[in-house]
């Protein structure tokens, strides 16, 4: 039977196990990166790991996140990430180099190459034809140490791609139209492989675009074949050395397939507050906008700016919008530069920020009070943006920038010919925000500002345990939910005593007290718990607070994967229905624990009622949970 691209990249990185769907497999990891709000976390466990060098080919730390600077805080992480990345051999982005996504995509990323990353839009390379991962920082810190990574083997779901777009109609519309089909927990489990004859007509930075949303159905990763295209991008990079051809066999059976027809895509918009919660842009009529926001590692390449430039060159932007424009990267900045669209920007009133997340991870631009804000983003999470009653609209570059002339949503197809954008020969690189590694780090000193806070370690797992159910929560929470990302808290994010006072912060006020009053407890999640961001936080800092196992209708992949790293014990219900019937504060009880782990259903005793809980987990993740987490499990192993 043929191959799937995916399973050629991790057939030819097998190191253990067998690739067959369900089944936990090691592979060889080749890249990693890290960003500056998940990265120190990373490398103070590298530091706890005392390794001497790192074990992939390229490991590289990018700031992209945090780049305010409103006091030392950041300013502390980020030295402190440069000189744990000189001491390991690890590259590292200076912060205005741009967002992590979109340069490892324009100066690292090779075809063929498993790249893992403690970001949820790592698989933004998959659009290169490689398997990209985010995973969360202590899978990244063991992949950078030991050049290996753990998954179980996912199924292979097939996205063909048939007809080509229209005028006004671009990539962001095709994930989003996938989001409409799929949903966010749709991918959960699989990796999406695009294939068909629509992908002639997708350049990489238009797969990248869609294999970055992939994220957002939860999927492992999304993959496009590597191509003339993927030749043409490379070569115009700089780098056809880099390109290897890696397509699909002819007889490659997928374990499920949707087709998706681009001629019959129309204008597409994510509504508040989810991004599957898609519709057609005329069903939303002339609703007036108060803030457009273009940027994020989906949608900020050379082709989505020069498209927003030509359509605002000329033009004013509508003076009841704020528009303002984050550039994917410091090369897309200078090359709109010197051909002159960012003067055509700047004339139509654009407001221009640096190189980076920004806006998008709520680094500033909260909009006003009930606004209706448009973004070319990926997530439109309520409160996400900073303002907890402001709605946001998810869109692809050209939508948004019609709209902030229009001042209001509209039928962008009725402005007639849409901008095609010609790529430059040769896209400029120039790698003057990277640090190279020096040839060995053993003199380097590692420094750790007043900022830098030790992280959490679990213990030993008792023999059994009784305790509170200390919150419930509904389906489909978020990691933004579980530990919130703003302004305000990503300067802690090396300090987890510091964050456990917000702790799900967006559903109540007062995680904290009550996991102090009842020394820890249980949680109780819906379906798709955990979904979003790969941040780790949102396992250590509940593991800081003492919370022993969270029991879910279902989980989100990363997350799951750090609440078994933290050693807090993830646990599906037998019923679904049985969720029903638990109140917060109820006590609950689990008797020979080691056992029923082993046996891989866990029984609860209340007062008034028992239920089941299924622990759906590897044999190596159960003694992970056992001894109190991954680095204790490293240290004993
Ligand atoms: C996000 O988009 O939510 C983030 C911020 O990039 C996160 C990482 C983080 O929380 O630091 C992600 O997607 O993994
Ligand atoms: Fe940065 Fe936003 Fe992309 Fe996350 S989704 S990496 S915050 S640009």
């Amino acid at each position: 039977m043929g191959k799937s691209v995916a399973y050629k990249i991790l057939e030819k990185n097998l190191l253990a196990g067998s690739l067959v769907v369900g089944e936990e497999i090691t592979v060889k990891v080749n890249q990693t990166l890290t960003q500056d709000s998940t990265g120190t976390m990373v490398y103070l466990q590298l530091e706890a790991m005392d390794i001497i060098t790192k074990k992939t080919d390229l490991s590289v730390a990018y700031i992209d996140h945090n780049t305010l600077q409103a006091g030392f805080e950041n300013a502390d992480d980020h030295e402190f990430i440069k000189t744990a990345a000189a001491k390991y051999g690890i590259i590292f982005s200076k912060p205005g180099n741009g967002i992590c996504h979109q340069l490892h995509l324009e100066r690292f990323g090779k075809p063929a190459n498993i790249l893992i990353g403690s970001d949820s839009h790592t698989p933004t390379c998959g659009g290169l034809g490689m398997i990209a991962i985010g995973a969360g920082g202590l899978d990244v810190a063991v992949g950078i140490a030991k050049g290996t990574y753990n998954l179980k083997v996912p199924k292979v779901v097939n996205v063909e791609l048939i007809g080509a777009l229209k005028p006004w109609v671009s990539a962001k519309d095709v994930i989003l139209k996938v989001l409409k089909e799929l949903t966010v927990k749709g991918g959960v489990g699989n990796i999406i492989e695009y294939s068909g004859e629509g992908l002639k007509s997708l350049s990489v930075t238009d797969r990248a675009t869609i294999t970055n949303m992939g994220a957002e159905l939860g999927a492992t990763t999304s993959i496009f074949p590597s191509d003339d295209i993927t030749k043409d991008f490379l070569t115009r990079q700089g780098r056809a050395e880099d390109f290897l051809e890696l397509l699909a066999d002819n007889d490659v059976v997928y374990d499920n397939k949707i087709t998706i027809n681009l001629s019959e895509l129309t204008p597409l918009v994510a509504k508040p507050h989810s991004p599957d919660n898609v519709d057609e842009i005329i069903n939303i009529g002339d609703l007036k906008v108060d803030q457009v926001a273009i940027g994020s590692c989906t949608n900020a390449s050379y082709t989505d700016l020069m498209k927003v430039a030509t359509i605002l060159k000329g033009k004013k932007v509508h003076p009841d919008v704020s528009l303002v424009i984050s550039p994917g990267s410091s090369n897309v900045l200078k090359m709109l530069a010197d051909n002159g669209a960012l003067s055509d920007l700047i004339k139509a009133g654009a407001r221009i920020l640096e190189a980076s997340c920004g806006p998008c991870i709520g680094m500033g631009q909260a909009p006003k009070s009930k606004a209706v804000s448009v973004r070319t983003f990926n997530r439109n999470f309520k409160g996400r943006c900073g303002t907890k009653d402001a709605d946001v609209y998810l869109v692809s570059p050209e939508t948004a920038a019609a709209i902030a002339i229009k001042g209001t949503f509209f039928d962008t197809r009725t402005l007639g010919d849409a901008p095609t954008i010609t790529l430059p020969e040769k896209f400029d690189y120039e790698d003057n925000y990277f640090i190279f590694p020096p040839e060995s780090g053993k003199d380097v000193e590692v420094i750790m500002g007043p900022n830098i806070k030790p992280f959490p370690r679990n213990t030993e797992l008792p023999k059994a345990m009784t305790a509170n159910v200390i919150l419930k929560t509904g389906d489909n929470i978020t990691t933004d939910d579980i530990m919130p990302s703003n302004a305000k808290l990503l300067p802690f994010r090396s300090n987890i005593p510091e964050l456990s006072k917000y702790c799900f912060g967006t559903i109540v006020d007062d995680f904290a007290t009550r996991s102090a009053k009842y020394n820890g407890g249980f949680v109780i999640g819906g379906d798709n718990y955990g979904q979003g961001s790969s941040r780790e936080h949102a396992a250590l800092v509940p593991l800081y607070l003492k919370v022993k196992a969270v029991i879910a209708k279902s989980f989100a992949r990363i997350h799951k994967a750090n609440l078994i790293n933290s050693g807090i014990i993830p646990l599906e219900f037998k019923n679904k229905e049985d969720y029903d019937r638990i109140n917060e504060f109820d006590s609950l009880t689990i008797d020979n624990l080691y056992e029923a782990l082993d046996s891989g259903i866990v029984k609860f005793k209340a007062n008034e009622y028992e239920f089941e809980a299924i622990a759906d987990i590897s044999d190596r993740d159960k003694e992970m949970i056992k001894k109190g987490g991954y680095l204790n499990f490293i240290k004993n192993s």
